[in-house]
């Protein structure tokens, strides 16, 4: 992440790593206070057994784009929301990256989403944790199937409608 101010927002996602068993490292370091930090980090990274780069970052959000710029590992841009945009510069700045700079964007403030696509691309060639996560997302969609019952005072609509 590009600050420490962005804790709170990586903090949130990571729990899904650990849920799932995944090794993972958290890093500061900033495109545009620490340069060098953050070309070195990516530059060493697939060395170090890296397999995924995930970068969050606010305001004039640079911190993605030059990671992927430094390594040909893929990379998960986190826009995070703030400042007096409250994160649409953010959001423009990681996703509109020019041609051949690929950076995979997920929403504001998004770090769930960010590492479960990062565990969708390093399952690939893992059985075990593909099967892992299958049982992570179905555990999840029976919490959804089950706050139905929230809607005893609303004409909710029968079971039967949700078949295939
Ligand atoms: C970005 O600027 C950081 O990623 C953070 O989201 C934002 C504000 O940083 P701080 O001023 O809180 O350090 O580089």
């Amino acid at each position: 992440m590009g600050s420490a101010s962005d804790i709170p927002v990586i903090e949130k996602g990571v729990k899904v790593l650990d849920e799932l068993g995944i090794p993972y490292e958290v890093a500061i370091a900033s495109a545009h206070r620490t340069p060098r930090d953050v070309e070195g980090y990516a530059v060493n990274a697939a060395q170090r057994g890296i397999e995924v780069l995930i970068a969050a970052a606010g305001l004039s959000a640079a911190l993605p784009g030059v990671v992927a710029a430094a390594t040909g590992l893929p990379v998960i841009g986190i826009p995070v929301k703030g400042g007096a945009l409250d994160g649409l510069d953010a959001l423009l700045s990681v996703t509109q990256m020019p041609p051949g700079v690929p950076v995979g964007s997920v929403g504001l403030n998004a770090s769930l989403n960010a590492c479960l696509l990062a565990v969708r691309i390093i399952s690939i060639h893992d059985k075990d944790l593909t099967k892992k996560l299958e049982e992570w997302t179905k555990k999840r969609s029976i919490a959804v199937a089950e706050s139905r019952s929230k809607l005893a005072d609303l004409p909710a609509a029968p079971e039967e409608a949700y078949r295939i």
